[in-house]
């Protein structure tokens, strides 16, 4: 497994924010943070693959939102949020080499953040950065390798995976007070108590990568047989991201 990351600007504490106040973020923080972050993924197995640092893109951090890769394709993104559409170029030039590329067009806007695939099940979060739009060119390029694309009104959150995420067995970790379970074709784990950052997980193999800040969560994933790890993402949360958001994982 690739996983490409991106250092963390310094310019970070200029990032978007939608419904987080800001808050001063601490750079050398954010930094160690995000190297714990590689560091776990390397001790998972994956082979960490660096994108250029892209100062001029306070939000370039969070690579998930470029790109969508699946073993078939990789599709480009068109970020929702107009500082972050410079961010794709460097992902193209390295996903170019791994995946055949479909491009999300305008006046389509996609984040890689509102899209959960259970399988070959596709959920496109309509938020205020992806459109209805987008998700039907997403539901045309994956239609030719048998995804089914649905979409999920997100309202409350920055993207679709804040409020859910895929485990490694296909049920789903959810946080039901701001999402409705019904709407995916899985069974659920609800997230423990007011944890809202327990919702966004990274699985890599068999591991469920949770946020330090849902202990709680994480022990009940245990509970169920889940194997999990643990990042403390706390300064990244600052700037409204999670655990999923900071790779593009590719099996090659
Ligand atoms: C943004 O607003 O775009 C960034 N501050 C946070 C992006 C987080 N990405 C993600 O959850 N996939």
């Amino acid at each position: 497994m690739i996983a490409l990351t991106r250092s963390v600007p310094r310019s970070i504490t200029r990032c978007e924010l939608t419904h987080v106040e800001r808050a001063p973020i601490d750079w050398s923080r954010a930094d160690r943070q995000h190297a714990a972050y590689e560091q776990v993924l390397r001790g998972l197995g994956c082979t960490v693959q660096k994108l250029p640092t892209l100062e001029q893109h306070p939000d370039s951090v969070f690579v998930e939102d470029t790109a969508l890769v699946f073993d078939e394709c990789a599709v480009i993104t068109r970020p929702g949020a107009e500082s972050r559409r410079g961010e794709i170029e460097s992902v193209v030039d390295v996903l170019r080499d791994h995946r055949p590329l479909r491009f999300i067009e305008a006046p389509g806007t996609l984040d890689g953040g509102d899209v959960l695939c259970i399988g070959t099940d596709v959920y496109v979060g309509l938020s205020t950065r992806s459109t209805e739009d987008a998700a039907q060119q997403l539901a045309l390029a994956l239609a030719p390798f048998g995804y089914a694309v649905s979409t999920v009104t997100v309202r409350d959150a920055l993207h679709l995976k804040s409020l859910a995420s895929a485990l490694p067995d296909g049920r789903i970790l959810i946080d039901s007070a701001r999402v409705d379970a019904g709407v995916f074709d899985a069974d659920a784990i609800e997230i423990c108590g007011n944890e809202r950052a327990g919702a966004n997980v990274l699985v890599i193999g068999d591991t469920v990568v949770c946020p330090g800040a849902a202990p709680r969560t994480r022990d009940r994933l245990e509970r169920e047989g889940y194997r999990t790890a643990v990042v403390d993402a706390s300064e990244l949360a600052k700037a409204e991201g999670a655990l999923t958001c900071c790779s593009l994982l590719l099996r090659d």
